[in-house]
């Protein structure tokens, strides 16, 4: 048995879930092969540099290539553990109009894997996936082998968990469930990721690691829909929704959560179609969750439309595009969904500001500072509580219509 220092690692898909974990076990002292199909990123990685934003990974990066225990490649090649993180996003196609979700992903890298797995060899899954995905894996593996049989290999799911903008932080402090095949692929999964987890890791089953991942992400959807439906209800009843929330938080077992102008990422407004996909019947719960959030920018946009009536030639200024507070991920974000469709529409001249994202790299619309948007427009949609934006002076914006979907001035 070889030790852990001594292992080689291949982690396939070299993305915000790839990247950290592949440079923490390089960090560690294990040989990592990354491997990813953008060969710009693996050239930028082999150079000590990186190709997304998260704070810190560029510290990890460069110290796991420069140790020398982290190279990148478009090819995979053999190791003793294989680590798949590619995405798992969703398509149009399920026959209540719900999403399903897209495994080609994971069968394309499982299946680029199966000629380099050797007997004793380990395979992770670290993509969040619905239910029966881990056991695919083995399968396919073993449709592409015939040599191998179930008893010669490991497979394990362990989620990835790690909330963006705090990735390397969490990677390190968050507990982990690992899902094995059998046992003994979850404990030595466990091996593995002791060398840089500080978190208790709970063993179990593939299926229940599978849908504890997919049921975290639903919990944080569901009650989110919660507070957006709230924001609804008080709109109507003329009550503010931010002050009601908090009031009723004083409840010792009452914790509502803050609405804002939908659900972005590519996680929490991805999962629950998963589990919706596998038992439409039974989430009934979870699919109109996924719904109220969805309906939330469409809101937004209508509210914006009955303010914008009131003026000859309306200027909009949208505060904020990515999904979430002081990030620039714009994946899936309702911010971006709300301006673009405004643009479309044609409501109003729209003045977009993201102060995370540089004008020059950004070609869809152009980007306007902060102060230029507060001073043009007539209507001020706040979108994100980014920071930049909690500090504006209020005398600035005391003339103007507010629209505060994150109830950052409120
Ligand atoms: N949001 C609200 N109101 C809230 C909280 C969030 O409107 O009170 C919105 C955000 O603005 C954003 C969206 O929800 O648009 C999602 O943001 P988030 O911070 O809740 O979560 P993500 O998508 O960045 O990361 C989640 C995390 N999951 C949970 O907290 C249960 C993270 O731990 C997961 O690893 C990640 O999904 C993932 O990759 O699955």
């Amino acid at each position: 048995m070889k030790t852990q220092k001594s292992m080689k690692i291949i982690v396939v898909g070299l993305g915000y879930i790839g990247l950290p974990t592949a440079s923490m076990l390089a960090t560690k002292g294990l040989h990592v092969v990354g491997v990813d199909v953008n060969s710009t990123a693996v050239g930028t990685i082999n150079q000590g540099n990186i190709h997304i934003v998260e704070p810190d990974l560029d510290i990890l990066v460069k110290s796991a290539v420069h140790s020398g225990n982290l190279r990148a490649s478009t090819e995979v090649e053999e190791g003793d553990v294989f680590i798949l993180a590619v995405p798992t996003p969703f398509q149009d196609g399920g026959q209540g109009g719900e999403k399903i979700p897209d495994l080609s992903f994971v069968e394309t890298a499982t299946k680029n894997i199966a000629p380099f797995v050797r007997s004793g060899n380990l395979i992770i899954l670290e993509s969040t996936s619905p239910v029966g995905t881990t056991e695919k894996v083995r399968d396919i593996i073993l449709a592409n082998r015939s040599d191998l049989t179930a008893a010669d290999f490991f497979v394990a799911h362990c989620p990835e968990r790690v909330l963006p903008g705090h990735i390397i932080r969490e990677l390190v402090d968050n507990d982990r469930i690992i899902g094995g095949i059998d046992r003994r692929s979850a404990e030595k999964a466990k091996e593995l990721y002791k060398t840089f987890c500080n978190g208790s890791i709970y063993l179990t089953d593939s299926r229940t690691a599978e849908l504890a991942k997919l049921v975290e992400n639903s919990y944080r959807d569901v009650n989110i829909a919660f507070a957006n439906e709230l924001s609804l209800i008080c709109d109507k009843l003329g009550v503010n929704v931010w002050e009601l929330i908090e009031l009723a938080n004083k409840h010792p077992r009452v914790n509502i959560l803050q609405p804002g102008p939908g659900v972005g990422g590519h996680c929490i407004a991805v999962d629950p179609w998963f589990i919706v996909a596998a038992a439409p019947e039974e989430s009934k719960l979870i699919a109109t969750a996924r719904m109220v959030n969805d309906g939330k920018p469409l809101w937004v946009i209508d509210k914006v439309k009955e303010k914008a009536a009131r003026f000859k030639e309306p200027v909009i200024g949208c505060l904020g595009l990515a999904f979430k507070a002081n990030i620039d991920d714009l994946r899936e974000s309702p911010a971006m969904a709300i301006t673009r469709k405004m643009i479309k529409m044609q409501v109003g001249r729209v003045m977009a500001c993201e102060p995370n994202i540089n004008g020059n790299n950004f070609d869809e619309f152009p980007l306007y500072g902060l102060q230029d948007v507060i001073r043009q427009a007539d209507i001020v949609l706040v979108l994100v509580d980014h920071d930049e934006f909690k500090d504006i002076d209020s005398e600035l914006f005391k003339e103007k219509v507010v629209i505060d979907t994150r109830g950052l001035w409120t």
